[in-house]
């Protein structure tokens, strides 16, 4: 029988994506990006889903790329096939916000999959590192991009040179993590923060996301532009109407995500 690496589940307004090679740490290898950008693609054009969480094991979220299916690669192999453009940055693409629920180790891949997602929650457990020099490698999804970005510049140096790990408390004070819960409670406060966020206007959640994922691509002046013409659009919106009128008329809004 064909291995689930993935599993996907709803429930309410929201899509569970849970990485599912517990033998190998959820090492990310083809198989798992591939059908983790299906997944993502799916749950994104789905009229019924407001946001997405992304999580793991109680042991690993991900400890990294998969080493075992690297090790024989060549240049061209991986040059050809777009290694890591091809599958890994389908996140990208995705509108909706999606959460990473952390537990146990975030390392490598891994750690750059938690930094593609919009919020992270960390369990108590949770272990980030960026390990990749130990393999005379280099944190190539992202890591050494979105980690000076996350973190600044110190912060990442150390991490990506010396292969530090980060527990969650420290991962939280340096920004990485948006908050840390007891690795009991992980889920279920996932959950409840993924609920609330898909209880609101997607239209305004996904203007939002554009909107701070700016930030990081434009000059202070481009980024503001871009954020005044999403706001001025939300006067266009039904569900901004119906937001303010609601709140005027003391009574919880009716979105209609138009
Ligand atoms: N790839 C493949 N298999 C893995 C990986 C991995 N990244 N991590 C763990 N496994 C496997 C182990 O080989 C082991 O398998 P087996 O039981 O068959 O021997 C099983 O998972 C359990 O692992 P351990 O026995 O090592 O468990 P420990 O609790 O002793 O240690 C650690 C846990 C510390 C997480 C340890 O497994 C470890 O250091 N793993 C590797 C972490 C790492 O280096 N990650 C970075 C990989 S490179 C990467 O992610 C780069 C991505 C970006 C672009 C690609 C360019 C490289």
């Amino acid at each position: 029988m064909e291995e689930q690496v993935l599993l996907v589940e709803r429930t309410g307004r929201v899509g569970i994506i849970t990485l599912n090679r517990p033998r190998q740490l959820n090492a990310l290898n083809d198989a798992v990006m591939d059908r983790l950008g299906e997944a993502l693609l799916d749950l994104d054009a789905d009229d019924g889903i407001g946001a997405i969480v992304i999580t793991g094991g109680a042991k690993a979220f991900a400890a990294g790329a998969d080493i075992a299916a690297m090790a024989d690669w060549s240049y061209m192999d991986v040059y050809r096939s777009d290694f890591i453009t091809r599958n890994w940055e389908t996140i990208r693409r995705v509108r909706k916000p999606v959460i990473a629920a952390v537990a146990g180790f975030a390392m490598g891949g891994g750690c750059e999959l938690a930094l593609s997602c919009d919020i992270v929650i960390a369990a108590e457990s949770a272990r980030f590192a960026l390990p990749e020099i130990r393999l005379a490698m280099l944190p190539g999804a992202g890591g050494t991009q979105r980690l000076p970005r996350a973190i600044g510049k110190a912060k990442a140096m150390d991490m990506c040179l010396s292969a530090r790990q980060l527990d969650a408390v420290e991962a939280d004070r340096y920004g990485l993590v948006s908050r840390v819960v007891a690795d009991a409670r992980l889920m279920e406060e996932t959950l409840a923060l993924a609920n609330s966020i898909a209880s609101y206007s997607l239209p305004a959640l996904m203007a939002i996301k554009e909107s701070v994922n700016r930030a990081y691509e434009s000059s202070l002046g481009e980024g503001i532009l871009f954020e005044r013409r999403h706001l001025h659009a939300r006067f266009a919106s039904e569900d901004a109407h119906e937001g303010m009128n609601a709140f005027l008329e003391k009574r919880k809004p009716v979105f209609g995500h138009r």
